[in-house]
């Protein structure tokens, strides 16, 4: 690590205050040229530890950056992780409202939710699947606190990869029966199509990303506990929304979900 605790818990609480106050920042690696992988990690930990502290429940997991179209949307290379707080979570056809955030886009994914416990290293595909209770539709909601969206993988890492709100809806269905990588996958914005995929674009394998993350968290000594929910990443570019904007996800065999801009 090159940063020191005090940089770190300081650009922790300057990002998380961007968050909820909606403002704009640069990317932290202006800055602070020198900062690496682990120093992101530790600043997204504390933006974590900060939300536990006020009372805030971390409820689930994601994976970001692990389709082609997103990779090449944002010029990078590689996934990201971070976490999910439940004040997060939209219910199924409410609102989201704008003025809480900067610039928001809204993705499509495939959310897993675990019935027993993820350890990597050495997590596979079969891994994942055989650890999953149930998939069902999501919609992201990112917005990076990085001005224009311009920042770099680090600076995206510790402002928790742009998470901002997320839809569950659907229906919540076993893997056994399913192919994940050939569900097609179609978001409408205001009744016109405006992305279309198929599982597949996420690393070949949606349950890929879960097990990418599970060795990262390996790594660390972390696992992946049974009930976790975790969003497994756009499988198209993320879609820019403002106010008065309906947006519906249909994923074969998983039913829809709806979401609302006001
Ligand atoms: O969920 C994600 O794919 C994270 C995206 C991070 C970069 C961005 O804000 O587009
Ligand atoms: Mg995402």
């Amino acid at each position: 690590m090159n940063l020191d605790q005090n940089t770190i818990n300081k650009l922790a609480e300057h990002l998380e205050n961007c968050e909820l106050q909606a403002q704009d920042t640069l990317k932290i690696t202006d800055e602070y040229p020198q900062m690496d992988w682990d120093d992101a990690y530790a600043i997204q930990e504390v933006i974590k530890q900060r939300k536990i502290a006020r009372g805030c429940r971390i409820v689930g997991l994601k994976a970001g950056l692990t389709s082609r179209a997103k990779m090449q949307q944002m010029g990078v290379s590689m996934p990201v992780f971070g976490f999910l707080a439940d004040y997060f979570a939209v219910p199924e056809g409410d609102a989201v409202k704008m003025s809480e955030l900067i610039h928001p886009k809204i993705e499509p994914e495939i959310a897993f939710v675990t019935k027993s416990v993820l350890k990597g290293p050495g997590c596979h595909i079969g891994s994942v699947l055989a650890a999953t209770d149930f998939v069902m539709p999501a919609l992201e909601i990112i917005d990076s606190r990085f001005r224009d969206f311009k920042f770099d993988l680090k600076s995206v890492i510790a402002d928790n990869c742009s998470s901002s709100r997320f839809v569950l809806g659907g229906r919540m269905r076993p893997v056994e029966d399913l192919d994940l990588r050939t569900l097609g996958v179609v978001m409408e914005k205001n009744g016109e199509i405006v992305a279309l995929g198929a599982g597949a674009a996420v690393l070949g394998h949606p349950a890929a990303a879960i097990a990418m993350l599970a060795n990262l968290l390996g790594e660390r000594g972390e696992e992946i506990p049974a009930g976790t929910l975790i969003l497994s990443g756009g499988i198209t570019e993320a879609v820019m929304v403002k106010a008065g904007d309906n947006v519906s996800l249909r994923i074969q065999e998983l039913g829809s979900v709806h979401v609302r801009f006001n």
